[in-house]
């Protein structure tokens, strides 16, 4: 087996009903790599290009979606891209609206960014851009649509705009059989009162942030979603993930939710979590669950020593039973494809850290995220340091700064928050010393506490918000800039 064969992922098998059986029902047209990007421009020298289209996605017979992609496949094609190297991106724009790549993770340009907040140039409707930038830092990284959507859920990341994009380091150790790539999505988006309760605070969690006397104004509405999907499929549709005995297989699993954290299990199996948002972590743990927010990457090896046909899906049956699952298929196993609960877990990152001290900051600052319930068009409206974006004053760097980030989430949701440009290293969350964990996205839970560290090296506007595009729309942003 071919470590690099890249494994288009549907999935396949409503519970209960034979694998086999629907793998012919449900059978998709063999289009095995969405890795290739589309043919270069004549006499263009683009590494890669990407159209912005409307497109149908067929989450399953019988159910497709009206959605805008990047060239046709959702997700987008796979970039893949060595460390260091120049590389071209040209987009072209076939919507009626300004849009924005965003590279979520890398080092580039503000520029070149994919964020208006920054000053990148939008790609024009029914225009082009070339985007540039070199390819770093090496890992897992990806790149959707940053432009805001506000009240339209049909546009930014409400839409299928969104793909892997893999910057290889110049020494892989390569120690997997298989590479799959898994994007947890949820389709059809619409406003609700509901709370998803699919991270309900665990009442032992110690809520560093919680205020003495509780906000009794009505929640206004949040993003909601009836129909998920692993990449394109829904779990019942597609092809299943099909192993060998004794493989490990290396998954990179990405959250391009707009608006939910999802926690996934694979039922008799373990995964071994060896990067964060693509960067390796000091101490790789097995873990039977993974806990991960819109923008983030968990990279984990499984051991495929259980032979038999499982489920890999959301531990919420809602969830799962709309869509949001895989069947991981053993070779030459015919049964029934089996979900059992996994034993209940905390997601922890700081299992995965060490507890090296950290150099002292040269400055700390503190960002305080309140929310204001049911704000203009019954929308949760969301405050940074007392004001929704933009602030009168960009908050200030100064280049080669060691800056310590403390955010107090003083609200009773989990918010994953993104810094541009920059990897910051986790210090301490919930009061619980850690080290050695970089990230660009980390989850500050309901009430919680993350501190972080940064340094200041990459000199620009950078943007940092909510990854919930509802939440950062809304108010949840900041703008740095350097002095
Ligand atoms: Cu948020």
């Amino acid at each position: 087996m071919n470590r690099r064969d890249f494994v288009r992922l549907g999935c396949a098998t409503v519970i209960g009903v034979g694998a086999g059986k629907l793998r012919s029902a449900f059978a998709q047209p063999q289009d095995a790599m969405i890795g290739k990007p589309e043919p270069k421009a004549s006499g263009r020298a683009a590494d890669f290009t990407l159209r912005i289209a409307p497109t149908i996605v067929e989450l399953a017979p019988q159910v497709a979606i009206s959605t805008i992609g990047y060239s046709n496949r959702i997700p987008g094609p796979l970039m893949r891209m060595r460390e260091g190297q120049p590389v071209t991106v040209e987009v072209v724009n076939d919507t009626d609206v300004p849009e924005f790549v965003h590279w979520h993770g890398l080092f580039v340009p503000s520029e070149m960014d994919g964020a208006a907040e920054e000053g990148t140039p939008p790609v024009p409707p029914h225009g082009r851009r070339r985007y540039q930038f070199v390819a770093k830092p090496a890992g897992s990284r990806w790149y959707h649509s940053h432009t805001a959507a506000m009240m339209d859920l049909h546009r930014g990341a409400y839409t299928g705009q969104f793909g892997f994009l893999m910057i290889d380091p110049a020494n892989d150790p390569g120690l997997y059989d298989q590479e799959v790539f898994l994007a947890l999505r949820d389709w059809e988006y619409f406003l609700s009162p509901m709370d998803q309760d699919e991270m309900a605070a665990d009442p032992n969690d110690p809520m560093p942030e919680k205020p003495a006397t509780p906000d009794l104004r009505p929640n206004g509405l949040e993003v909601n979603a009836p129909l998920y999907s692993i990449n394109d499929k829904m779990l019942g549709a597609g092809e299943p993930l099909r192993v060998k005995s004794g493989q490990r297989v290396l998954i990179h699993l990405l959250n391009a939710s707009a608006s939910q954290i999802h926690r996934v299990a694979l039922p008799a199996h373990k995964f071994q979590v060896i990067a964060l948002d693509g960067n390796p972590v000091p101490a790789p743990q097995l873990v039977s669950v993974i806990e991960i927010a819109p923008g983030e990457r968990v990279d984990a090896i499984v051991e495929m020593n259980q032979p038999g046909i499982w489920i890999l899906g959301e531990l919420r049956d809602a969830a799962r039973q709309s869509g949001m699952g895989v069947v991981v298929e053993y070779a030459n196993q015919h049964q029934r494809a089996t979900w059992i609960p996994p034993p209940s877990a905390r997601w922890d990152y700081a299992v995965f850290g060490t507890t090296a001290p950290h150099p002292a900051p040269d400055r700390t600052i503190d960002m305080v995220f309140e929310k204001v319930p049911g704000g203009p068009h019954g929308i949760n409206h969301w405050l940074v340091n007392g004001k929704e974006y933009p602030h009168e004053r960009e908050f200030v760097f100064h280049q080669g700064g060691r800056y310590r980030l403390m955010f107090h989430n003083r609200s009773d949701d989990s918010h994953p928050l993104h810094f541009h440009r920059h990897l910051f290293e986790l210090v301490e969350l919930n009061g619980k010393p850690t080290a050695g964990i970089k990230k660009d996205t980390v989850i500050v839970p309901a009430f919680g506490r993350a501190t972080v560290d940064l340094v200041a090296d990459q000199p620009g506007l950078s943007l940092f918000h909510c990854h919930i595009q509802q939440h950062m729309d809304f108010g949840f942003m900041a703008l740095f800039r350097y002095a």
